[in-house]
């Protein structure tokens, strides 16, 4: 028999038969998971019976989606532990066949990338990022869908909640999609050399990959020379391709006497320098050439109208 839990919001609550019938596990199999690795049921009768509610069914049961998949009982139950009510139905949905399709709303999209990636499906984020991608093109997919969801799975792993293998797993699936869709455009203007780069010592490089496919959704063609770029190759890169703008990503605080400061105040003054993220200190942007934009959108118009205004010259 169910139990009503009661008051405003009231919900039912089921016994350990009821569940391993509606599951298809052993009431034995329940009280393992319970005992074990404390997946089990966050009610009790008067009398003493053990109740689970709805989400303690939806985290029994992706624990055991997640096992028939491969991943270890303690690996599955540390992975349903870890979601709150709603990153769970989403990772739920997530292991459903066949995968369901989006709504539409960004949160949604965050919430099935998050839960994609505590579950560690790389299948499923690939397939959340690209649809996002194609559905909205890159410049509002980063402002509404993945920069929340970086800042969210920044948030999980600083509070311990999150491995870094899933924050390495959900980079180089953002990477990939962000990729294929820069990839959908093969007309793109390359009359100006531009440089996109992060930082020496900085290996953050997912918004200078979305930098470059926001710039060939605006037709302009790129370079991108990846992350912790070294300050001396600035000087050789001046000197050998001459480019009419670089950009320099930095996720992480420069240091106080900072070697790229002074490569890129030593750049041609043909070359603007464009400086993004939030690592670099309060007043760079007062140097002669230097331009610090506040979000992609921005950035993006800038690096065309300088390019519209070099070539123009
Ligand atoms: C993915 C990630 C990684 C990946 C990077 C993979 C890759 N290929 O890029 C990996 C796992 C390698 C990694 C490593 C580390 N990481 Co990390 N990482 C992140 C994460 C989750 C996303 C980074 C990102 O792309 N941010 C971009 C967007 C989402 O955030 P934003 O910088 O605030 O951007 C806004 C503005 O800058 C503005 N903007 C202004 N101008 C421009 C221009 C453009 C073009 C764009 C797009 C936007 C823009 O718009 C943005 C909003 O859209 C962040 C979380 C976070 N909040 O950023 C942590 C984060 C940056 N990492 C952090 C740390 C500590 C590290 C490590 C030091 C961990 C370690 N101990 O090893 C190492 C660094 C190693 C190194 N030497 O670089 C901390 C940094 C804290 C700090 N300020 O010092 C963060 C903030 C996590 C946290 N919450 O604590 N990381």
């Amino acid at each position: 028999m169910p139990m009503s839990t009661g008051g405003q919001g009231a919900e039912l609550a089921w016994g350990v038969g009821s569940v391993a019938a509606r599951l298809g596990i052993s009431p034995s199999t329940l009280r393992t998971w319970e005992r074990r690795y404390g997946v089990g049921p966050s009610l009790r009768t008067a009398g003493g019976h053990r109740r689970y509610t709805e989400s303690d069914i939806d985290r029994v049961s992706l624990t055991q989606r997640l096992i028939e998949r491969g991943a270890p009982p303690s690996d599955a139950t540390r992975v349903a532990h870890a979601l709150g009510t709603r990153d769970l139905a989403a990772a739920l949905e997530a292991e459903k066949q066949p995968v369901p399709i989006l709504t539409g709303d960004a949160e949604d999209a965050v919430t099935a990338i998050l839960a994609a990636t505590f579950a560690h499906d790389v299948v499923r984020l690939a397939e959340v990022v690209g649809e996002v991608l194609t559905r909205q093109g890159v410049v509002d997919t980063w402002t509404a869908v993945l920069s929340p969801a970086l800042v969210r799975i920044g948030e999980e792993w600083a509070a311990g909640r999150l491995g870094i293998e899933a924050e390495h797993l959900a980079s180089e699936a953002v990477v990939g999609e962000i990729r294929a869709h820069t990839r959908t455009y093969d007309e793109l203007d390359r009359s100006a050399t531009v440089i996109l780069a992060s930082a020496e010592d900085d290996q953050h490089a997912i918004p200078v990959f979305a930098l470059q496919s926001a710039l060939a959704e605006a037709g302009l063609g790129a370079h991108l020379l990846g992350s912790t770029f070294p300050a001396t190759a600035l000087d050789s890169l001046a000197r050998q391709v001459d480019p009419e703008v670089v950009f320099l990503w930095a996720s992480l605080d420069r240091p106080a006497s900072d070697p790229v400061s002074d490569a890129v105040a030593a750049l041609p003054a043909r070359t603007a320098v464009v400086l993004g993220g939030p690592g670099w200190p309060a007043g760079v942007g007062e140097q002669p050439g230097v331009t610090v934009p506040r979000d992609l959108r921005d950035t993006v118009e800038l690096v065309v109208a300088t390019v519209a205004g070099a070539t123009d010259r």
